[in-house]
């Protein structure tokens, strides 16, 4: 079934222990075999300059099961684009819902460059030291309740800005208060990269990219690349 605003979907066998849900022909076997079949859903990541982006996001009255599909969709959805951070404004969805996963892939781990071509590698970027523990997390009406006078520079990407990387200013330490996947209130305290991912994506829920935060040359610069990048695909 082809919904607006999404790529067919595909499925993909996993093998995991909680999440996937069981189909019919493949019932829970006792203890040992746990072959699930989970449906990844794949929506389409709206990219500048694209008026959506700057819509004001709207709170989520309560955590349903609706909007953890949304979740698992915009999970599906950043893993399939190489992200570490997704807001739903992103796929279109005006709701204050932020996925992140800042945990180095596999390959990072293994040879600390998965990049093989000419793509500027996340650990030139960043330090991925220590960040092997992180997961996946869920953020649902996340607010920032302190930042620090420190301030910190990282140089930032945006999965609706393809291509592009440019340092941004921001504190460098911060507390965020958000439900979890299961409506569960938490407050935490970031530093490092997942301070600057998560006030990245909390710009996004402000209708704010982080080109909004560059020289308005620097932004016009890239602003007509991406144009003129899109044109040439639309005559090719
Ligand atoms: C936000 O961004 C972020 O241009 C998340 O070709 C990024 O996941 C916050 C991506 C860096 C802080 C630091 C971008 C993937 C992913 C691209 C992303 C691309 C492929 C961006
Ligand atoms: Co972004």
């Amino acid at each position: 079934m082809a919904l607006p605003g999404r790529l067919p979907s595909k499925i993909y066998p996993t093998i995991s222990g909680a999440k996937a849900r069981p189909t019919p022909d493949a019932p829970l076997d006792a203890g040992q075999c746990r072959a699930y079949f989970k449906v990844m859903t794949v929506r389409a990541i709206i990219e500048v300059p694209d008026e959506r982006l700057k819509t004001i996001s709207t709170p989520v009255d309560a955590v349903t099961d609706d909007t953890r599909a949304l979740m698992d969709d915009m999970v599906d959805t950043m893993y399939a684009a190489n992200g570490i951070g997704l807001a739903a404004i992103q796929v279109g969805v005006s709701q204050r819902i932020v996925v992140m996963d800042i945990s180095p892939s596999e390959e990072e781990v293994a040879d600390g460059d998965a990049s093989g071509d000419d793509a500027p590698s996340r650990e030139d970027r960043y330090d991925l030291d220590g960040l092997e523990e992180e997961k996946l997390r869920y953020f649902v009406n996340p607010e920032i309740t302190w930042v620090s006078d420190e301030m910190a520079n990282y140089q930032e990407g945006c999965l609706s800005v393809p291509g592009f990387y440019d340092d941004v200013e921001r504190p460098a330490q911060c507390r965020v208060k958000f439900l979890d996947y299961h409506g569960v209130e938490q407050e935490i305290d970031c530093d490092g990269l997942l301070a600057t991912c998560i006030q990245h994506e909390l710009d996004h829920l402000n209708g704010i990219v982080f080109l909004d935060h560059l020289s308005r040359l620097k932004r016009q610069m890239i602003l007509k690349k991406i144009r003129k990048a899109s044109r040439d695909a639309e005559v090719a």
